[in-house]
């Protein structure tokens, strides 16, 4: 039986999707609603930054609601980080703070934190909770109207790839959880990860673009999936996996993926 050593969560939109957060690219979804280089680019923000405060303060607005909580999934994640007796790096592309609030201690948010403020000028990062707006100053610096979301907006280079890459090179377990893999460089992960022998598995609500990357899928909603493929993992390496996963490393290779 295959013990793991080090294993690499990635999280996307669709382990908040349970909890009431939209995702972006499904119907209905968040890119459906609002044009992409209106409210997430820094050429966007330049143009209109009522536009794209009014965008985050809402968003914020509702994480903060008291409507939305963490899921099955979000806590299963922090049960595998608490029992898991390896390496363990949780990376999420959320914004939202609902694996903090299951209890999972230091995820990556590589797409920043909708409660978090940045100041354009000086770069020193603050906590909040209320609404963000133009006329509002640095703490820090004392400068007026450069206050903006702590966001990851396409064009810009996302939030600690030094910590993450060395653990995808090393891991020996990638799993990506509810992200459709179209955004890059999360999306690349998974090659990442294969490259250096891990072996690879992808839950989400349903096979995406990407599934042929994975040597794994599992399908349906992440507060059903996640919780039981956790378990199999505490209890005993990969329990949480199909037959394929108990091969030796070589085998898995090369099945028409
Ligand atoms: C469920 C479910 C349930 C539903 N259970 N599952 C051409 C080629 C390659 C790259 C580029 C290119 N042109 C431009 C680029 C780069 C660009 C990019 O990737 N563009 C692509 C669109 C082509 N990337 C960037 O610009 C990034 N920066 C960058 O590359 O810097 C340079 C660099 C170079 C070298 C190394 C490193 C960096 C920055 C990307 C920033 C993304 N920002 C956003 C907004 C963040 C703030 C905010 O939230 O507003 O991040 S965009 C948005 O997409 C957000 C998400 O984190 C991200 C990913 O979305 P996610 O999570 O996958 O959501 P969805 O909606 O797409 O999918 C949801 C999934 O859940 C679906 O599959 C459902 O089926 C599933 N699901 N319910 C389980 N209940």
């Amino acid at each position: 039986m295959k013990e793991f050593r080090s294993i690499v969560v990635l999280t996307g939109a669709g382990i908040s999707a349970e909890s009431g957060i939209g995702t972006f690219r499904d119907l209905g979804g968040l890119w459906g609603r609002h044009r992409v280089e209106d409210v997430a680019s820094p050429e966007g923000f330049s143009r209109d930054p009522e536009l794209v405060h009014r965008f985050y303060n809402l968003r914020r607005r509702t994480l903060l609601s008291g409507d939305i909580h963490p899921n099955p999934a979000h806590r299963a994640l922090a049960r595998l980080e608490g029992g898991f007796t390896g390496d363990f790096l949780l990376v999420t592309q959320n914004i939202d703070d609902l694996h903090e609030r299951a209890g999972s201690g230091d995820p990556v948010h590589m797409h920043g934190e909708l409660l978090k403020a940045r100041c354009a000028a000086c770069g020193a990062v603050r906590g909040i909770s209320v609404d963000l707006g133009n006329e509002d100053a640095c703490a820090q610096c004392g400068r007026h109207g450069l206050m903006r979301p702590h966001v990851v907006w396409f064009g810009e280079m996302p939030m600690e790839m030094d910590r993450i890459l060395p653990r995808l090179e090393q891991c020996d377990l990638f799993v990506a959880i509810g992200t459709s893999g179209q955004v890059y460089p999360a999306a690349g992960f998974v090659d990442v990860a294969r490259r250096a022998g891990a072996y690879t598995v992808e839950l989400n609500l349903e096979r995406t673009g990407v599934v042929d990357e994975f040597d794994e899928s599992i399908q349906g909603p992440a507060g059903e999936t996640v919780p039981p493929f956790t378990e199999g993992l505490l209890r005993g390496g990969d329990a949480a996996l199909s037959g394929a996963a108990r091969r030796p490393p070589d085998s898995n290779r090369g099945r028409g993926r």
